[in-house]
């Protein structure tokens, strides 16, 4: 017995009995501990060991090459009835799901270890953090649930005053592709993952978890778990402006969270609270506060190099599991974009072979302790978390989308949120670069039905008038040779400095059906190599191309039928009359 909370252990027991494991090992959540599972994947080859010298503290694990991203067709959500699951969901009938997935289950662990996670989501203590506890047969898993979130006996302590946890069954059971799910029962407070070692699939407290039950949970309770950013933007005077910025994967959330000031931005200073999920709480003033869940990063490697992010960079040097990525002959990691090195061993192993496709898999990931970041904020463990200004949406879209644009209102900004639309990257498996709608970046993520969803987005102009401001952006506008208009993620805090400029009222707009777009001259191109023409053409808007693309948000939010909530469809109304539509 290693709890006095007999739910746990009677879970454990159950699991235990189910899946036959030769030992099982509750985390404790020390250094030792963690040293102690990479000795140990060392001698089993599940991790090898890179260049102390250059990387101290670092190793590499190669997955099974069929397992290499999130799985959204493998990925369900079982809730009572398949209306609260929604369009937006893969849906499998609570029963039938769990007598699925205790087949596969059964007898799985033979040979293993049972490694119990209590975890805690959110600075320890604060009235914002959520626990569970994952049961995983993979030492892979457990080390990166010790780097991602904080294992251990503090988490297990809250979990044993409260009583109340989230249940995880993990196993990385035979990675085959064809015997692989992602199960979540939201009304149960249950996920079982099956057939994949994969961050976003086994990892259960960052997607499943901190995003999928935990959007459910924020519905019934009033609050908002979200796909986001947090970033914190200090001006020259020490004022700091916190954003929450809503992208797609694999779109850049991480090199936003961490961006470094150019140049001509002396005195400006730009804070990380988090890359990937922000949980956000009305205060009593009807401000909304976010906290981090996370307490570290996993993220896409490649193009990470000391121009594109440095902070990054520089975080993943040392103490950093790294999956998937290529190696030097100095036994460094290697990925592409990384700097003028060159690649003998290819993330399989094999001779690096240009043939062969790319040296590190496109969605190879660094998994580090976000303390690592030199730009880590001095309020990402504060409890009550940060006041945020601004929320931003954006995706990955090649034309339409201007660099930036305001909306009018909070409800106007739900219909920017849920009409987001993005190309798919190689986060997921599937096709990559095929525009989709991913509304509020949540596609993947959201737990319950979308039109629910947009319903309690709306409550909340009615519950506060200190909400933020919401933005949409788009880095990835190109022009008609496909060339990038504007130049890249470390020029970005001149956008996000427009919007602060509006959050403060200090900065003027033009007023068009979409929103309200900066003024040309509203955008600070000091020691920037970009013309008057260029930003033009990242600020236009074509009326025809909106109208069309009102028509397909209208089309693809009457999927959603009945449950559609009318404050969209009013406000989806309202921008279309004045397109002319
Ligand atoms: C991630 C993802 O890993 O969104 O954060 O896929
Ligand atoms: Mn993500």
């Amino acid at each position: 017995m290693n709890t006095r909370l007999s739910a746990l252990n009677d879970w454990v027991t159950e699991v235990a009995g189910l899946t036959r494991p030769d030992e099982v090992h509750w985390c404790s959540g020390t250094e030792a501990e963690y040293r102690s599972f990479v000795e140990q994947m060392l001698a089993s080859g599940d991790l090898i060991e890179l260049n102390q010298q250059h990387y101290p503290g670092c190793y590499l694990h190669r997955s099974d090459p069929n397992d290499v991203a999130r799985v959204e067709h493998l990925t369900y959500v079982c809730s009572a009835t398949e209306e609260d699951a929604g369009p937006n969901n893969n849906w499998m009938a609570p029963g039938r799901a769990k007598s699925m997935m205790r087949g596969l289950f059964k007898d799985c662990m033979r040979g293993r270890t049972l490694y119990v996670i209590p975890y805690c989501m959110g600075p320890l203590g604060s009235p914002y953090a959520r626990y569970g506890v994952e049961i995983t047969d993979s030492t892979y898993v457990a080390a990166n649930m010790y780097l991602m979130t904080r294992i251990g006996r503090g988490a297990l302590e809250h979990i044993e005053a409260t009583g109340s946890f989230i249940r995880g069954l993990h196993s990385v059971g035979e990675l085959d592709p064809e015997r692989r799910f992602i199960m979540h029962f939201p009304e149960e407070l249950t996920i079982m993952s099956y057939g994949s070692g994969y961050g976003g699939n086994a990892l259960l407290g960052k997607k499943c978890h901190a995003l999928r039950i935990a959007s459910f949970q924020a519905r019934t309770e009033g609050w908002l778990a979200e796909h986001m950013l947090i970033v914190g933007v200090e001006n020259p005077r020490g004022e700091t402006h916190y954003l929450a910025c809503a992208f797609p994967s694999a779109c850049g959330k991480t090199n936003l969270a961490m961006l470094i000031p150019p140049e001509s931005y002396k005195g400006w200073k730009v804070w990380t609270l988090g890359d990937d999920i922000a949980w956000m709480h009305l205060d009593k003033d009807g401000r909304l506060r976010a906290i981090n869940p996370e307490a570290g990063y996993f993220g896409v490697v490649p193009g990470t190099n000391r121009k594109t992010n440095r902070n990054a960079y520089e975080t993943i040097g040392r103490d950093t599991i790294f999956t998937n990525v290529a190696v030097t002959a100095d036994n460094d990691p290697w990925w592409e974009d990384k700097d003028g090195s060159t690649p003998v061993i290819d993330w399989r192993g094999r001779p690096y072979e240009p043939g062969n496709g790319p040296a590190a898999h496109p969605n190879s990931r660094f998994t580090v302790t976000a303390k690592n970041n030199p730009s880590y904020s001095s309020l990402a463990e504060a409890p009550e978390g940060v006041p945020i200004s601004a929320l931003v949406f954006g995706g990955r879209r090649r034309e339409l989308a201007p660099l930036v644009f305001q909306a009018r209102n909070w409800p106007h900004g739900v219909l920017v949120g849920a009409g987001v639309a993005s190309e798919t990257t190689a986060a997921a498996t599937g096709a990559v670069g095929i525009v989709r709608r991913d509304p509020m970046a949540m596609k993947p993520f959201c737990g319950y039905n979308f039109a629910d969803y947009w319903a309690h987005w709306l409550s909340f102009s009615e519950r506060s008038r200190n909400l933020p401001k919401i933005f949409h952006v788009n880095w990835f506008r190109r022009d008609g040779a496909g060339r990038f208009l504007w130049p890249g993620f470390g020029e970005n805090l001149r956008v996000l400095r427009w919007i602060i400029d509006r959050c403060e009222g200090n900065v003027g707009a033009e007023e068009l059906p979409i929103g309200y777009l900066p003024r040309p001259q509203d955008i600070d191109l000091q020691g920037l190599d970009v013309s008057a023409a260029t930003l033009e053409q990242l600020l236009a808007v074509d009326n025809d191309q909106w109208r069309e693309e009102m028509r397909a948000i209208g089309e693809y939010l009457e999927t959603y039928g009945e449950r559609l909530p009318e404050g969209l469809r009013a406000e989806h109304a309202r921008v279309s009359a004045a397109l002319g539509a």
